[in-house]
């Protein structure tokens, strides 16, 4: 796995962007940028486990390298599912087809160049939507969640993982800070972090868990529940 230094070096204030350079280090990057990151993959698996039947479709929106898909197709190995993974950006796609095909599921997982607001979807049994809800425009989730509840079958799961703010300002402020000691942990410099944070403003737009699970129930989904936070990372599941 390349290590992720791209805010070592400035980057001239520009906003942050998906492409080759941040493709190169995607893996370092989300793994030490997202706390429980593989844990949270790990509940998403066992959560399709005891929701699926033998065969069915899962989606995985804004898939980026493909590990989520790659992960869940050995966790979920003893099922016959088919895997979609869909991105906007060519740099990860090209990444999650070259590690798709040095496993044994290069048949079972395909991948999709497309706007997730936009591409149609198949009649799904899952769809995932990890930590990626907060790069679409605040104003265009609704529509977006209301397009998952349609694409789903009955009885299909959404699973939505998202960075959201307390809306309390001192919780927020604690719960930031949670999150700054994190990121040191991993081996972040400060400098790194507060680069990082200006190139993501305006980019990365959180909402609440509240609103988050709001916008969840305004599109149909009857049943909302969280099934991890962590501080300011929580992880939704909702059903059709
Ligand atoms: C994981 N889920 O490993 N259409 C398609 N793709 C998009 C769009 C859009 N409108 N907007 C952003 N993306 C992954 C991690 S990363 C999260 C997801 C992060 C894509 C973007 O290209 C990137 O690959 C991904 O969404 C967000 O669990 O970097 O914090």
């Amino acid at each position: 796995m390349t290590k992720d230094t791209i805010f070592q070096s400035g980057n001239g204030g520009k906003h942050f962007e998906f492409n080759r350079e941040v493709a190169e280090v995607f893996d370092d990057m989300l793994s030490r940028s997202v706390p429980f990151y593989g844990h949270v993959i790990n509940m998403t698996g066992r959560i399709l486990a005891g929701s699926l039947e033998q065969e069915g479709l899962v989606y995985d929106l804004g898939c980026s390298t493909g590990t989520t898909l790659i992960t869940l197709a050995g966790q979920l190995e003893h099922l016959n599912l088919s895997y979609i993974g869909i991105d906007n950006s060519a740099a990860m796609l090209e990444k999650a087809r070259e590690k798709t095909a040095q496993t044994p599921f290069k048949d079972t997982i395909t991948f999709q160049h497309g706007d997730i607001t936009e591409t149609d979807l198949q009649q799904a049994d899952a769809i995932i939507v990890n930590y990626t809800m907060q790069f679409i425009r605040p104003a265009d989730r609704a529509n977006f969640i209301k397009r998952l509840h349609n694409s789903l079958k009955p009885g299909g799961v959404l699973i939505v993982s998202e960075k959201v703010i307390a809306k309390d300002q001192t919780l927020h402020r604690r719960f930031t800070d949670m999150y700054l000691d994190f990121k040191r942990e991993q081996g972040y410099s400060e400098i790194e972090i507060s680069r990082k944070r200006e190139a993501l403003e305006y980019v990365l737009v959180p909402l609440s868990r509240d609103e988050n699970t709001k916008l969840l129930q305004r599109a149909g989904f009857t049943c909302v529940e969280t099934f991890f936070q962590w501080f300011n990372f929580v992880s939704f599941m909702a059903m059709k």
